[in-house]
């Protein structure tokens, strides 16, 4: 196993870690307290004192965190330590709202870098492995994450960034890259990219480490199938540090949280009630050990279970299930609840790559509700009438899934742009 495997953390019986937890949360709780004024004011205006806090057992006395109190505290209102004392800014992209800014010490940065290692190790990483960072670097954190744990665990490391596909594959053939790290959606490209250069023996990928974005079970087997290799889930947002925040194992069954850094809770959306183990609800993180940006009882709106189980690695830390989506990531359509990932699974069950994007619009105060889908290459010079069956099947496989009816287009591969970050799979013209 390679050297950045830390099984005297990463298998702690539950007890020992529940008493690290618990000696790390009071130290954070005091550091907060002491350090960010903006959070103080929170748990007075609860009612709540330093004093109330004894034990990890009143974790659920301290006030929730939100997207919207960062925003209000933007940009520096949330830091635990000053300036001088901070090295290191990541960003979200801010489509919506201002920009959420993370602030980091060395030390958090060394954690974060851990964490990221740690990820890469799970995924079969090693000294022996060239690791092709394709995330982009910059404000976000999935480029300089993974190549900060990519340097922790000493594989060889290409600081590729996203964009430029012939320059990604033209390295990946040369170098002999051995670990992908990029979003699921790019990955599916960089496979049909891999295909159609006729490149698929002048690869050499073992392993993809991808995340950033939703991606669902048939969306993995149709990546590793496509790339002849295993794809592993990673986790993490910037507010809480980046990715590696949790991370999937050879079991390739749930993203085990690095609990030494991070506790987790799941709460109920609407009323905040800490909800019990195995229950789907809003993911909630506590940080444990952050100076700049320590955030207590962040929530995530991520949608998700956790479980805590004996898990074939050895590994003793939670596990989180993939997200389901996101509480904001949610459409009404017609007043149904509709979630992309139920489109995806539909998609990729009728044998079309996940490569589709959805429009929502209100017309005389109704909503409309289309799906843009690319057909398969070899669809492409089918007749019109052959096209026309392929999308009504899809209409009705869709509306046995969602419970309500879509339009549903196939239009020619590739015509949906492709972002080699995160996908846009969503456009809704009635907030705009
Ligand atoms: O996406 C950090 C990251 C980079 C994670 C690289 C993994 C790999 P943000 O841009 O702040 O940070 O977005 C965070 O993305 O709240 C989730 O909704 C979503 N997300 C992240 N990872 C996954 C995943 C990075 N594996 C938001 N599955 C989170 C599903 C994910 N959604």
């Amino acid at each position: 196993m390679a050297k950045y495997y830390q099984p005297e953390i990463e298998t702690m019986p539950y007890e020992d870690l529940r008493k690290l937890q618990n000696e790390r949360f009071l130290k954070q709780v005091r550091h907060v307290w002491d350090n960010v004024p903006y959070y103080r004011q929170k748990m007075e205006a609860k009612g709540v004192t330093i004093d109330d806090i004894q034990s990890l057992d009143d974790l659920h006395k301290l006030p929730f965190l939100k997207k919207d109190d960062l925003r209000d505290a933007y940009p520096y209102g949330l830091m635990g330590k000053p300036k001088s004392e901070c090295v290191r800014i990541h960003s979200t992209s801010g489509t919506t709202g201002k920009r959420v800014v993370a602030f980091y010490t060395q030390h958090d940065v060394d954690l974060w870098e851990d964490c990221c290692a740690r990820a890469i190790v799970a995924a079969g990483g090693s000294e022996e492995d060239v690791l092709h960072v394709a995330y982009g670097y910059g404000l976000f954190t999935g480029g300089m994450g993974l190549h900060g744990g990519g340097h922790k665990v000493g594989c060889l490391t290409l600081p590729m960034s996203s964009g430029n596909t012939d320059r990604q594959l033209q390295f990946m053939e040369d170098l002999g890259s051995t670990i992908l790290c990029c979003t699921p959606s790019y990955a599916l490209y960089l496979a049909e990219s891999i295909k159609e250069r006729g490149l698929e023996d002048k690869i050499h990928l073992k392993a993809g480490i991808f995340g950033a974005e939703a991606w669902s079970e048939d969306m993995r087997r149709d990546i590793e199938q496509k790339l002849g290799i295993k794809a592993y889930d990673i986790f993490g947002l910037t507010e809480i540090s980046g990715p590696g925040v949790a991370f999937e194992c050879e079991a390739q069954h749930g993203m085990h949280i690095n609990e030494d850094h991070f506790i987790a809770e799941i709460i109920d959306p609407d009323t905040g009630e800490v909800l019990p183990e195995g229950s789907k609800g809003e993911l909630v993180f506590t940080s444990l050990t952050k100076e700049a940006f320590p955030l207590l009882r962040y929530r995530t709106r991520d949608i998700c279970v956790l479980t805590r189980e004996k898990c074939s690695c050895g590994r003793t830390f939670v596990k989180m299930a993939k997200p389901m989506g996101r509480s904001d990531d949610m459409l009404i359509i017609r007043g149904v609840n509709v979630f992309p990932s139920q489109i995806e699974t539909v998609l990729i069950q009728q044998g079309y790559a996940a490569n589709y994007q959805i429009i929502v619009d209100r017309v005389n105060n109704t909503d409309t509700f289309e799906i843009l889908v690319e057909m398969n290459p070899d669809m492409f010079s089918d007749s019109l009438a052959k096209i026309t069956s392929a999308e009504k099947e899809l209409v009705s496989e869709l509306k046995s899934m969602l419970g309500i009816a879509a339009k549903v287009k196939l239009v020619a591969p590739k015509s949906i742009t492709r972002s080699e970050g995160k996908a846009v799979r969503v456009i809704d013209k009635r907030k705009i």
